[in-house]
């Protein structure tokens, strides 16, 4: 089986009960350690992350600790740069062993099945100011330029932005459609693939927990929030289901079947 969560936002103070939302995200890798041929994590798991040559936030250990005992154990652990955490270097890497993954998205294949995996952030038509905002944010410049600052001056800096950004709109989004620019990411994808459509588009980032179906075959998935509303994704033999936290009640489901 594998697994997929994203949008946990870990570290910040709104939404239900933020004090436990680590311990149950530990508590969820746990369980679904116990048959997962790999887990996903795909994107803003952070509220705010930065790391430093030698130095790296304080906190999270629970999480950083499960994901070294997981990877140590052979289970693959897929880690996606969300906008909230770009800046994950090397740390997550070399000392807990996940893989870390910051293009737009990556394709995977995934019990005879294309998956087409992303935060989502950066792919379908986006307003200039956002296109331009996010290439800000990937300077090396501007990185470079952060990490002369002291570490107490760029943390206060990031975590405000941060939760500024948050508290400015609502956790849940609507969701809006054919007019998700994910949405449209995933036609022009199939559309530019016709021999290798993708079965499945995965991604968070809208916070909107969906399964879309494309008209032109494979869905897409979105992942949800775990700020209010903790969901994850899990795809098997029977297709892939979008599921609550801990209920497990169903929310939404693909039948994707395999080429
Ligand atoms: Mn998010």
């Amino acid at each position: 089986m594998y697994y997929f969560a994203s949008d946990i936002h870990l570290g910040l103070q709104i939404g239900s009960d933020p004090e436990n939302r680590e311990r149950l995200l530990v508590q969820w890798l746990d369980e679904v350690s116990k048959d997962a041929d790999a887990i996903f994590l795909v994107g803003d798991i952070f509220d705010f992350w930065y790391e430093y040559r030698y130095v790296v936030p304080k906190g999270f250990t629970r999480l950083l600790g499960k994901l070294s005992e997981l990877t140590d154990r052979g289970i693959p652990v897929h880690f996606f740069g969300g906008n909230h955490d770009i800046w994950t270097y090397r740390y997550l890497h070399d000392e807990c062993g996940v893989t870390l993954y910051h293009s737009p998205y990556t394709e995977f294949e995934l019990d005879g099945r294309k998956v087409i995996v992303g935060h989502g952030d950066m792919l379908g038509p986006r307003p200039a100011g956002q296109r331009i905002l996010s290439a800000i944010f990937r300077s090396r410049l501007l990185q470079w330029l952060f990490s002369m600052l002291h570490p107490y001056w760029a943390m206060m800096l990031g975590k405000g932005w941060s939760r500024s950004n948050r508290t400015s709109r609502p956790v849940a989004h609507i969701f809006r459609g054919e007019e998700e620019p994910i949405i449209g990411f995933a036609h022009e994808y199939q559309r530019t693939h016709p021999s290798a459509p993708a079965d499945l588009f995965i991604c968070g980032h809208t916070h909107c927990a969906e399964v879309y179906p494309l008209p032109e075959g494979g869905a897409v998935a979105f992942l949800g929030e775990w700020i209010d509303n903790p969901l994850y994704g899990v795809l098997g033999p029977g297709g892939f289901e979008l599921k609550g936290y801990p209920d497990r009640a169903v929310i939404g489901k693909s039948g994707t079947t395999r080429q």
